[in-house]
């Protein structure tokens, strides 16, 4: 499978002397049959990278060099200092911060270990800026995290309502299912792109709605409106299997296609469109990522989502659903095995007294060491950090001071650490070099696991090449480090396998039950969708049809959301709205693409999109450089000026971080303010103003 997007392709891999040297799609996997993307089809020069890290470091003071030590020292080196912390300054000063493109089995050690035995629940990682508001958001309307559908559901929708995804750039494979559906029978399906820009997305759309950001609870209450207006609403559905409509529409009934244009800044009448195509759909499947994501009210926007699907009856039937993208390639793995600091493996609560027993028991753990709160999420451990409450922090495989918002808070936070480890493939990257303890990592694909794809599908990934130099595999680190702290019993592992077993019996029962899986079943059956409960069952393409939800009645939720202005809106010293986002041929902190010169070709640098006409005001030229300032700090781009953005509005990609030019880093700009129900941050907007600046030829 695919080490980038959740779509999670599976690939064939060449590999010749010990060196991966060819990638191709493979045809027989059901998430892309042999289809690939340009990533994927470069990844053999950027694991070929110089720059991997192949031998530990330490350092005892901030002020000498690290140097090179054996595994065996820095593990007890990193095991001393963590327990005088933690001795010191209790559970709370120390976290870990770990990634959605681990492994299933190395996800799971590594929140058993900080749970179960060190004892702390600061354990989050970077899907708190991704994926969090999804997972709250259906848990919270459905009963349980999981995307509902699946991609066959594709081929068979009519209407596709893409909200704040740019499907075409970061999940190609996807988008170029929607692609073929469309074009199999264009006047029947009809696809719906709603961004501020045009993207390539939207270049299949029968409407595009380029909104205000954070306007979507009101375009998506404002063409419910219009449903129940219509007498649209799916009556018998709603009455079976939901609870909460009357409450729902008291809300609704308010915004008014007048009122939802106001606050979007569409026009009434592409919003009655949008809402009577989706009703007109016999199957309409929503798809989002982090235009929903990435607010502070991005779990209302989830919820605002779901609702349309359970007004309209559009779930739990081939072909309808939400269907949120997940980001990266397992950060579905993650949430499966609680890896988020409320969250415990199956989907369950840390807060549930049950859950904690139970997961105790399976762990081999004391009566009582899993504690009952939930931990700090990512923002909350750096601003912890930052302040000093929390001491240590371990980091694994995410490139923080690149990618958390607000880089000068997050650069300060790592100084100020008492202990700073990172384990990582590579060195330098942004984030190791405030490392006090540097591990090395293998990474794909030089180490064995499974990974969840955006559809619930687990791949088996197979080990095809050794790690260079005396890398080692996330979990074996893990392992190594339980067994210095001194809890070698409860972590026997001798292989990835082994640790899958553990984890898979532990789901059996909850949402996400796959315990029917084994590593040996995936690799001979190839991947399936779970649930998977027995070793007799096959997988579950679709979640809910029977129109049972996991909740305490069976029935799905209606959330009344209200539309809630961005955080940091547009003033008179900061006119314009900055959003942040991806382009096509890179991946996140560039520590893999940035090393391919193909991709590097293509896209070398980070450009600003600004509106033709903020242009003109602001004497900005197509190709000069503009010098973006926030509140936070500032960057310096060159400028692309275009008619495919909205007015008052500008895009940087967020892949360059500090290293490759302080100035450059869209992380500089955004704020850490976030969701109060997910704790993800608002990215996708923070004021700015722009200055032409003269270029020095
Ligand atoms: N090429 C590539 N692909 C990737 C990745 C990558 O780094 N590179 N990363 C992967 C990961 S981890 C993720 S999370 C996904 C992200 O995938 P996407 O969410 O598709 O990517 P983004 O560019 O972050 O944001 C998507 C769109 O949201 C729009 N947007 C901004 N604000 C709003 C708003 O308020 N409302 C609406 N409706 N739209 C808005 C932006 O204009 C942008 O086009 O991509 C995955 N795939
Ligand atoms: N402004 C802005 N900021 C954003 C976003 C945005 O849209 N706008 N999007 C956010 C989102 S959705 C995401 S997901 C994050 C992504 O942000 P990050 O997670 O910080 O990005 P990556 O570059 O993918 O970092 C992965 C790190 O793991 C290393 N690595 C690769 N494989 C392995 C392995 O097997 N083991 C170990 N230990 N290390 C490995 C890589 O070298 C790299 O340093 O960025 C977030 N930040
Ligand atoms: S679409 Fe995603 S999973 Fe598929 S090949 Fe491209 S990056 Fe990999
Ligand atoms: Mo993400």
């Amino acid at each position: 499978m695919c080490p980038y997007c959740g779509v999670g392709c599976g690939l064939l891999v060449r590999v010749d002397g010990g060196r991966v040297t060819k990638v191709k799609g493979d045809p027989d996997h059901p998430a892309n049959f042999g289809d690939v993307c340009a990533k994927a089809v470069h990844l053999p020069p950027a694991l070929l990278a110089p720059d991997r890290l192949l031998h530990p470091e330490i350092r005892s003071r901030r002020d000498v060099e690290r140097k090179r030590v054996p595994w065996e020292l820095a593990l007890r080196f990193t095991a001393e200092r963590w327990r005088e912390i933690f001795a010191a300054h209790g559970p709370d000063a120390v976290a870990f911060y770990a990634s959605g493109q681990l492994l299933t089995e190395e996800y799971y050690v590594a929140g058993k270990l900080a749970k179960g035995f060190i004892g702390t629940n600061n354990f989050d990682t970077n899907s708190r800026l991704c994926m969090a508001s999804a997972a709250v958001g259906y848990t919270r309307s459905l009963g349980a995290d999981g995307p509902p559908a699946a991609y066959e559901d594709i081929d068979s929708a009519d209407c596709f309502l893409l909200i704040g995804t740019n499907t075409a750039d970061c999940h190609p494979i996807v988008w170029k299912r929607i692609r073929r559906r469309k074009l199999s029978a264009p006047d029947r399906v009809s696809v719906i792109v709603v961004d501020p820009r045009w993207t390539e997305t939207a270049d299949i759309a029968d409407l595009h709605l380029p909104l205000r950001p954070g306007s979507d609870i009101a375009l998506l209450n404002g063409m419910l409106h219009v449903l129940w207006k219509d007498g649209l609403i799916d009556r018998a559905f709603v009455g079976a299997h939901t609870s909460g409509w009357e409450k729902l529409r008291h809300v609704v009934e308010r915004y008014t296609p007048e009122r939802v244009s106001a606050l979007t800044g569409l026009s009434r009448d592409i919003i009655v469109t949008a809402a009577l195509r989706f009703a007109s759909a016999s199957c309409a499947l929503t798809l989002w990522s982090m235009g929903i994501n990435q607010s502070h009210v991005g779990t209302d926007k989830n919820a605002a989502i779901i609702n349309l699907h359970l007004a309209t009856g559009q779930i739990g039937r081939p072909g309808a659903g939400p269907f949120s993208l997940t980001g990266q390639p397992n950060a579905m793995g993650g949430r499966e095995t609680g890896g988020l600091a409320h969250l415990l493996p199956g989907y369950r609560a840390i807060t549930d007294v049950h859950a904690r027993d139970l997961v105790e028991r399976h762990w081999g753990a004391a009566r009582g060491s899993i504690r009952p709160r939930r931990g700090r999420s990512a923002l909350e451990i750096f601003d912890g950090l930052a302040r000093g409450d929390v001491r240590a922090v371990w980091i694994i495989g995410t490139n923080p001071a690149a990618s958390v918002p607000d880089t000068d808070l997050v650069e300060k936070a790592l100084r100020q650490a008492d202990l700073v480890v990172v384990q990582d493939a590579y060195h330098p990257t942004e984030t190791t070099r405030f490392a006090d303890v540097l591990l090395p990592a293998a990474q794909w694909p030089e180490k064995d696991g499974v990974m969840t794809s955006s559809e619930r599908r687990l791949t088996y990934l197979s080990q095809l090449v050794d790690p260079p130099g005396e890398a080692l595999p996330d979990a074996v680190i893990l392992t190594r480090f339980a067994h210095e702290m001194g809890f070698k019993q409860a972590f026997p592992y001798t292989s990835a396998a082994e640790i899958f077993d553990e984890f898979a019996a532990l789901t059996a029962g909850t949402p996400c039950d796959y315990s029917g899986v084994t590593h040996a079943r995936l690799r001979t059956e190839g991947p399936l969708q779970w649930p998977v409960p027995s070793s007799a069952h096959s997988g579950t393409p679709r979640l809910y049809v029977d129109g049972r939800f996991p909740t305490s009645d069976g029935r799905a939720r209606f959330i009344a959301v209200e539309h809630d202005p961005p955080v940091e809106p547009p003033d008179r010293a900061y006119p314009l709205v900055l959003t942040t986002g991806r382009v096509r041929d890179h991946w996140h902190t560039l520590t893999r693409t940035g090393k391919v010169p193909a991709l590097r070709r293509r896209t070398p640098e980070p450009i600003l999109e600004v509106n033709v006409r903020d242009a003109r005001r602001l004497g900005l030229l197509d190709g000069g450089f503009v010098e973006i300032t926030s509140r936070r700090g500032k960057v310096i781009a060159q400028c692309r000026v275009t008619e495919t953005i909205r007015e008052g509005v500008c895009f940087l990609p967020f892949h360059w971080g500090r290293s490759f030019g302080f100035y450059k880093s869209a992380n500089n700009l955004t704020l850490g303010a976030r969701d109060e129900l997910s704790g993800q941050p608002e990215l996708k907007v923070c004021a700015v103003r722009l200055r032409a600046v003269e270029s020095e030829r």
